[in-house]
């Protein structure tokens, strides 16, 4: 089946997450991506946190499937010249280098408009450009301060707190995905390419419009019902760390289930959303809590929110977190098991969806992977493993037009 970005080619100049995130994504959508990597090393996660000696490491497994490894000293004048030729010849160069390395290689934007103006340059840096933070090179954890999810993230009476999702790295590689589609959209109708930039300070705080929204109702009325600190306790004048509450309003907690006492994943996440509160009340066996003035609205509910959990929690004592999804789903309430990675890799139906995916890897033997999250009616997009350092060399150099021999002399002056 031919999948909607074949014929689209792009020069994957990216390193760790943020970047190869989004390449693979585009990737798996059918576009040819050639990673170009430094000879002798490559990635540098390909050795990072390696579980098998002299196998590249799941953190580049898992993000740089179905691309190709082009080896490539873009700093030696001859793998400047291919790297030139690759350009012409490109559709979309994406990078997350630090600061100013690119323009330092000699490949500004401005150069790169030069030799092929329809291309798409498409750059994630820490923060955006003109950012009084601009010079300063970003991993993930540091973008989740920036951003303003650490801030909000956590228990009121702790530290600030980094959520294991990948908010600045992956999240911002998504962000870069929509850009490099929209300006290829947008080339369609110009004939010409332009330069797209995602910063991830910019991408976590669009994933935390939410809290910036509560910083504003908090400057207007001086607190925020739903958090749990409402009505005893104290509201400062930030948006405080809310614990396990639902950031999009919706009262919810995380709630102990059979056997947490020795399984520290024995909990569901329990919502006491505005409408399902009838339906709550008749799943617990507490039909006289429908009407009850001191339970019947959001507002009334607050002041002993966690009365009620702890009653839920009593509800909740013998049964298991599956048990108590499958009952309480008769009742349409929003829920869900807390689960863990263990429980996710094995789940079938996630299996079945291609959501993990195990991939056969011609070192490593297989390997699971999250495979694409977006579904096509038309497509399916196959994770297929990632390469080998420098596998494509080769490959790649022959469809630039280079012979056998150029290519030998190139290995030989230790450019690719
Ligand atoms: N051939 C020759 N040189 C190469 C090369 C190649 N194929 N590929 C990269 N290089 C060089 C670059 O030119 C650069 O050299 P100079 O600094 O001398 O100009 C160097 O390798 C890479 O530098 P870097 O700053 O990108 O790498 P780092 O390990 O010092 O920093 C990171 C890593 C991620 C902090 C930094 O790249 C960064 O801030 N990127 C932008 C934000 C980002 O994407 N962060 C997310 C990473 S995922 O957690």
């Amino acid at each position: 089946m031919s999948k909607p970005l074949e014929g689209i080619k792009i020069i994957d100049f990216t390193h760790v997450q943020a970047g190869p995130a989004c390449t693979q994504l585009l990737a798996w959508f059918g576009a040819d991506v050639i990673k170009v990597e430094r000879p002798g090393s490559g990635d540098v996660t390909r050795n990072q946190l390696r579980d098998i000696p002299d196998a590249d490491a799941l953190y580049f497994t898992m993000l740089n499937s179905n691309k190709k490894s082009l080896t490539l000293d873009t700093k030696k004048p001859e793998g400047k010249e291919v790297l030139e030729k690759l350009i012409r010849e490109s559709d979309v160069l994406v990078e997350n280098f630090g600061p100013g390395a690119l323009d330092r290689m000699g490949f500004s934007w401005e150069r790169l408009n030069e030799l092929n103006p329809k291309m798409i340059v498409a750059s994630v840096k820490g923060f955006s450009d003109g950012h009084h933070y601009d010079d300063l090179k970003v991993y993930e954890n540091v973008a989740q301060c920036a951003g303003g999810a650490a801030s909000t993230t956590g228990f009121w009476d702790g530290p600030p707190t980094i959520s294991a999702a990948a908010l600045g790295d992956s999240n911002t590689g998504m962000h870069l995905a929509i850009g490099i589609l929209t300006a290829l959209i947008g080339r369609d109708k110009t004939g010409k390419g332009q330069k797209v930039a995602v910063s991830m300070q910019d991408s976590v705080l669009n994933l935390c419009r939410v809290k910036l929204r509560d910083q504003q109702r908090l400057e207007r009325v001086g607190y925020l019902e739903e958090y749990p600190q409402y009505p005893h306790g104290e509201f400062s004048d930030v948006v405080p760390r809310g614990g396990n509450a639902g950031g999009g309003g919706q009262p919810g907690w995380v709630l102990k289930c059979k056997g947490w006492e020795t399984d520290p994943n024995a909990y569901i996440y329990f919502t006491i959303q505005g409408h399902a509160w009838e339906p709550i009340c008749k799943a617990l066996g507490k039909p006289e809590w429908i009407d009850d003035p001191a339970y019947k609205t959001a507002e009334a509910r607050q002041p002993h929110i966690f009365e009620i959990f702890g009653t839920i929690e009593g509800w909740l004592a013998d049964k298991t977190k599956f048990e108590a999804v499958d009952i309480l789903r008769k009742f349409d309430i929003p829920c869900a098991p807390v689960l863990t990675m263990k429980e996710l890799a094995n789940d079938p139906s996630l299996r079945a969806s291609g959501t993990i995916v195990e991939v056969p890897h011609k070192k490593r033997g297989s390997y699971l992977t999250v495979g694409s999250p977006i579904k096509f009616s038309d497509m399916k997009p196959e994770v297929t493993a990632s390469p080998l350092l420098g596998e494509h060399t080769d490959e790649v150099l022959a469809g630039l037009g280079y012979s056998r021999q150029d290519i030998f002399n190139l290995r030989e002056i230790k450019a690719v």
